[in-house]
């Protein structure tokens, strides 16, 4: 797969990013996106997610610090948004930690045209139905076949899922991609997981065409900026602002994914 391909385009389209996100990392995902290249807002009031969703090149919506406020203009915002052509991204922060977050992914699956799930796989797990033992917003334990689960509910709901850790995999529900590297600082970085989501919207907003290559160099994109900012940083502290750097710098990528799953594509 040809590097840099989507990424180019991010910085030269700068592709408005709406995100209704947590209070934990708003700040971070804005200045994550603006690395990138991509232009963000954070904009999360009833009285204006449709406005803003049917402006933007794409929508996030991330359940970190749910409210029922929130979740309405979830709705709104991601009904705004299909209606509008653009991409929604749904991350689940924690879905299975608590009962109003599990029917709260899956209002928004149920009422919401979705393009990517961006989970990591105790996400993955509540979503799907399977034991798991969920643990806040970290993917918690147990055992699955995060490929096969992940491509039923990609099947379930016609959209992409993309699962994360150490390794990342991304299906359409029937050709999966697996993507390994990254850096294990990554998991020490609060919003690393709700910034991926964002950067995945913002390269889904320019590679309409062709989602699942998209999402692929994202999550590639990302591990290696992982990886350059890990060897410059001596700790989580100094990791963050060098993470920073990396998105910005970094032009491309070698290779997007190795299929794991389905047919062989050219
Ligand atoms: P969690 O709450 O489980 O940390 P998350 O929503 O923060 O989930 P992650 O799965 O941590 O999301 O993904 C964020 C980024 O960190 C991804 O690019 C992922 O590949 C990377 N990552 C996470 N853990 C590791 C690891 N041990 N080694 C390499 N990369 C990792
Ligand atoms: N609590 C509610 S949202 C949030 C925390 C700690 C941030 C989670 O971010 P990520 O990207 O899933 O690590
Ligand atoms: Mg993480
Ligand atoms: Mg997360």
């Amino acid at each position: 797969m040809s590097s840099g391909r989507f990424v180019e385009r991010v910085r030269a389209e700068r592709p408005l990013v709406h995100c209704i996100t947590n209070i934990v990392v708003a700040n971070f995902q804005a200045n994550g996106l603006l690395a990138l290249g991509a232009s963000p807002v954070m904009a999360d009031s009833p009285e204006e997610v449709e406005e803003m969703a049917g402006a933007a090149s794409c929508t996030v919506l991330n359940i970190g610090t749910l409210r029922r406020d929130s979740l309405f203009s979830m709705e709104l915002a991601g009904r705004a948004a299909a209606e509008a052509g653009s991409p929604v991204v749904v991350d689940p922060v924690g879905a299975g930690a608590t009962r109003f977050r599990r029917e709260a992914v899956q209002r928004i699956l149920r009422t919401v045209r979705v393009a990517l799930i961006r989970c990591n796989a105790g996400e993955l797990a509540a979503i799907a139905g399977e034991n798991w033992r969920a643990s806040g917003v970290d993917a918690g334990s147990g055992e699955m076949d995060i490929c096969s689960v992940a491509e039923r509910v990609a099947r379930e709901h016609s959209c992409l899922v993309a699962v994360t850790g150490e390794s990342d995999i991304v299906t359409d529900g029937s050709v999966t991609l697996k993507i390994e590297g990254g850096h294990e600082l990554l998991s020490s970085l609060t919003g690393a997981g709700c910034l991926l989501s964002s950067v995945c919207g913002a390269f889904l907003a320019v590679g309409s065409e062709t989602p699942l290559e998209a999402v692929a160099e994202a999550l590639k994109f990302y591990k290696t900026a992982g990886e350059l900012a890990a060897a410059d940083a001596s700790g989580p502290g100094s990791f963050q602002p060098a993470f920073l750097d990396h998105l910005y710098l970094l032009d491309g990528v070698e290779t997007a994914g190795r299929q794991v799953t389905g047919e062989a594509r050219a």
